[in-house]
């Protein structure tokens, strides 16, 4: 049986009028209101080409005020809304998943300040995360974020999503580096939570409630982040080991080892890298003429090439001496380092090129993270490849299961056994992408049901219509009027 989960339209929601348009021709001008083909079809379909709504409409709005001003109206005439950024998301929730107005920021995208002294950015939803990183190079600072979506996706969605990538293990979560945010809430209301402090406990720090609700709480305007200072030494590594075992050790004494200046530690396993190889161009394989069981990528920042340099050569050296590593290379130059990187985020596109994929994105108790990945591959035999790769040092695992075409006879292999084995293991079905459309029913794997209720009546609290992402995050069955 079809493991994929039929949601019907409520139908309390209202259709797009023509005095509809009208209105939000009135605010927004002409500009502002898309409703030619071939844009609509683009951002009807999500990022994987998985999901696919028919909204008929988006809107384009350059403030928060005209954001407050559609949700004032779309909330008056009960029409649903999807809040859009880069349409990058991994789990359906940034595209309609039937005819909701699509709210999109990329039209907000201006930076509003940095200070220099403090390094914290002010800037508005829709900054494409690529932008902002070359915009504080220019000022000798960092993201506390990155990840291989940077080219598309934008901060708001950033935010909304809590994104996680490659070097939350050095900068933490954004509900660490996230100061401030404007939001605007489902009746209109803009909410100014616009801080710029490091500490502030003057009550509940209710922005948190914004950062990964994946917009069904409010439409994210503007961000304040707090932004490190770019160190002048990187080096990177790419390295090969025999089992996950040694995976996991390396991992251990590259905390142990390089410490503070550990900024990234990513692992794949070889049939991530074999369709790297395999389906994108230009990437060379680092080890040419072996084949390896396990691949991790490590990063070290620091302010001083010659430490850092020597704390990583002791660190390679003594896990070879401890066959933690059965080859590896460094990369002599930021060519190199790119490179390295280019696989490790090129994995999603590769899965991609390669037909259908079912993804996972899982938190695990990291010792027992290869654990699941070999049991998936004896469930699905020859039918499917069990891809594993992630965010290593932070128990972040994502199972991607690759099959030549969508096939409901391998989900129902895959789920509920992938829901049901993390919540035995105390795990979380969504360690970072978010729970979406793909996920809502299943929240209950990984939350206690008191609190998904109290998270169904916050969102009643701020959007009593439910007119914000609706099907999404939560599930459906908890918003329908009887
Ligand atoms: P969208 O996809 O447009 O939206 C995502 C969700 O946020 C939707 O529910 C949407 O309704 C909501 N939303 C968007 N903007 C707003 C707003 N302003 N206000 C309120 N709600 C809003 N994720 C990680 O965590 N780590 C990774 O390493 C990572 N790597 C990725 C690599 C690739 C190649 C791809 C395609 C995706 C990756 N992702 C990763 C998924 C990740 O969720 C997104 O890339 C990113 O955070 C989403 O930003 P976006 O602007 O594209 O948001
Ligand atoms: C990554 O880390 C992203 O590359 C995507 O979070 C994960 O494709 C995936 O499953
Ligand atoms: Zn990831």
């Amino acid at each position: 049986a079809s493991q994929a989960t039929i949601i019907q339209r409520r139908p309390d929601f209202s259709t797009i009028s023509s005095e509809d348009l009208s209105y939000f021709k009135n605010i927004l001008g002409e500009r502002g209101v898309v409703q030619d083909e071939e844009t609509l079809d683009a951002v009807n379909t999500d990022w994987m080409r998985k999901y696919k709504g028919t909204s008929k409409l988006m809107l384009q709005p350059r403030t928060a005020e005209e954001v407050s001003q559609i949700l004032k109206y779309c909330n008056s005439r009960c029409l649903a809304v999807v809040p859009q950024g880069g349409n990058t998301g991994l789990v359906g929730g940034s595209v309609p998943a039937f005819d909701e107005v699509i709210v999109s920021t990329s039209h907000m995208n201006k930076i509003i300040s940095f200070d220099k002294v403090s390094g914290i950015l002010v800037c508005e939803a829709g900054c494409i995360l690529e932008n902002l990183i070359a915009f504080l190079d220019n000022q000798g600072f960092v993201m506390p974020l990155d990840l291989g979506a940077k080219g598309s996706c934008q901060i708001g969605g950033n935010v909304s999503t809590n994104a996680g990538g490659l070097r939350l293990l050095r900068y933490g979560s954004l509900h660490g580096s996230v100061l401030g945010l404007e939001v605007v809430l489902a009746n209109g209301t803009v909410l100014d939570m616009l801080g710029t402090l490091r500490k502030d406990n003057t009550g509940y720090d209710l922005k948190h409630l914004f950062i990964g609700s994946e917009g069904s709480l409010g439409i994210v305007t503007k961000v304040s982040i707090f932004t490190p200072p770019k160190l002048s030494s990187v080096n990177v590594c790419f390295l090969a080991c025999k089992d996950y075992a040694s995976c996991l050790k390396l991992l251990l004494e590259a905390k142990r080892k390089l410490g503070e200046i550990l900024s990234a530690f990513e692992f794949l396993d070889h049939g991530a890298m074999d369709l790297v190889l395999k389906h994108l161009e230009g990437v060379r394989n680092p080890f040419p003429s072996s084949m390896h069981n396990f691949y991790v990528l490590i990063e070290t920042t620091g302010s001083s090439e010659s430490y850092d340099r020597e704390k990583l050569d002791a660190f390679l050296l003594h896990s070879m001496e401890n066959d933690l590593i059965s080859d590896g290379v460094v990369a002599q130059d930021i060519t190199q380092a790119s490179s390295c990187w280019h696989i490790r985020e090129g994995i999603p596109e590769a899965l991609m090129k390669a037909g259908g994929v079912y993804k996972y994105d899982l938190s695990i108790p990291v010792e027992k993270v290869y654990d699941l990945v070999e049991e998936m591959g004896v469930r699905l035999g020859a039918s499917a490849k069990v891809v594993a790769y992630g965010h290593l040092g932070d128990g972040n695992l994502h199972l991607n299961i690759s099959t030549p075409q969508y096939d409901d006879k391998i989900l129902s292999q895959i789920e509920p056994f992938v829901y049901e084995w993390t919540s035995k293991h105390k795990g979380s079905i969504s360690a970072e992408h978010g729970l979406g459309l793909m996920k809502a029913n299943k929240i209950h794997y990984t939350k206690s049901p008191e609190t998904v209720q109290l998270m169904a009546n916050i969102k009643k609290l701020l959007d009593p219509n439910g007119i914000l992402n609706p099907y999404k995050v939560l599930p459906p069955s908890l918003f329908t009027k009887n």
